[in-house]
């Protein structure tokens, strides 16, 4: 996978190198003019991102990291696709991409399965593909160079040992009735979480009692919350959202209904568990109506260039990368929470720490 990419620096290299000399010589004898025709202009690198869609907050600043990271004064030109959450328009952007001749593809990938035959045309094309985010379930993986993303399975599990520990720490001894909101279903980010959630709620004794696909979107979540409570009504007490637009529906259509999302489960409020940790979802953790954002970070601009200027440089990049996450909540007595026996530190949340949470 290196070895294609040195050879595609390598001939950029010679290129501009001879572009470089040839001007040079045509210009031989202009006296000053010489120093500066020996530099050479930096080539522009073309990087075609397909980006999945604009459905939630968290997805406008995986957006917004990757164009502030790729534009001219980095020396790459951004061609970005909006997916708008279909499978069918990501690939055409990926055809689109490897007709056009740009140097690297970043691709998000929508849903996991159904990238094979994209991803070897690419690969054939001598055109190095980076996931971020969400994953490919591809047989070859020599098919991408990296991937860049998040463990969605430890986000779930952070989020269930949260949930076990608080209710442990007020002896919580009723039933745990959970309506179960889910991402768009086939993607890595639902299919870690949920299957956090189902391993977790089997072990502990909860009820998952209902659970549906709400695709990331708050209208939608606002939706299936409505139509779960219209069958649950009160028996739900926690809601488990597999992001923060999700629960902001799903408190809205909680409070429509009557009923108080809150921490205290014991006096009849419902917990809502949540994910991504947008200034949106702080604020409601802030106020209570959130009991525990778990953090997913969609800074991917940063990382990604790193990597591709690693491979422009012909060194070595690492396949799997994992991005740094946190969880916040404003409870107090849970300072850490245990998935495999590895200790996780919980972000007691205040007001200060939105002041940097620009989405
Ligand atoms: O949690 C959600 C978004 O793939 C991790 O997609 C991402 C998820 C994120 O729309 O808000």
């Amino acid at each position: 996978m290196i070895q294609r990419n040195d050879y595609r620096t390598i001939i950029k290299r010679v290129i501009s190198s001879v572009l470089a000399l040839t001007v040079a010589f045509s210009l031989a004898g202009c006296g000053e003019e010489k120093e500066e025709v020996k530099k050479e202009a930096p080539a522009t690198v073309t990087v075609g991102f397909s980006q999945i869609g604009a459905e939630s907050d968290w997805r406008l600043a995986s957006t917004a990291s990757m164009q502030s990271a790729f534009n001219e004064s980095t020396g790459y030109k951004l061609m970005m696709d909006d997916g708008q959450q279909k499978q069918e328009n990501q690939l055409k952007a990926m055809r689109k991409f490897v007709d056009s001749g740009v140097d690297y593809i970043v691709l998000d990938p929508i849903t996991e399965t159904g990238w094979d035959a994209t991803l070897q045309e690419a690969s054939e094309a001598n055109i190095p593909v980076i996931i971020v985010d969400r994953r490919v379930d591809v047989e070859n993986d020599d098919v991408y160079v990296a991937w860049i993303g998040s463990d969605f399975r430890l986000e779930g599990d952070r989020a269930c040992a949260w949930l076990e520990a608080y209710l442990a720490s007020i002896e919580y001894e009723d039933e745990v009735n959970i309506a179960h909101i889910q991402g768009t279903v086939g993607s890595s980010a639902q299919i870690g979480r949920t299957e956090a959630l189902e391993e977790k709620a089997d072990a502990c004794g909860w009820n998952i009692i209902a659970q549906e696909d709400a695709d990331f979107v708050q209208a939608k979540g606002k939706e299936v919350m409505e139509r779960m409570l219209a069958e649950f009504g009160d028996t739900i007490n926690v809601v488990y959202c597999e992001n923060d637009s999700e629960a902001l529906g799903a408190i809205e259509a909680l409070k429509e209904r009557g009923m108080r999302p809150g921490k205290h489960i014991q006096n009849g409020e419902v917990l809502v568990v949540s994910f991504d940790a947008t200034r949106d979802g702080l604020l409601k953790t802030l106020s209570g109506e959130i009991t525990v954002d778990t953090e997913c970070n969609p800074n991917y601009g940063a990382p990604t260039i790193r990597l591709i200027n690693s491979l422009q440089n012909g060194l070595p990049v690492e396949h799997d990368n994992y991005m740094e996450e946190s969880q916040f909540s404003t409870v107090l007595t849970i300072t850490e929470v245990r998935v495999d026996g590895k200790p996780y530190k919980v972000t007691h949340l205040n007001r200060d720490m939105l002041a940097n949470r620009n989405y």
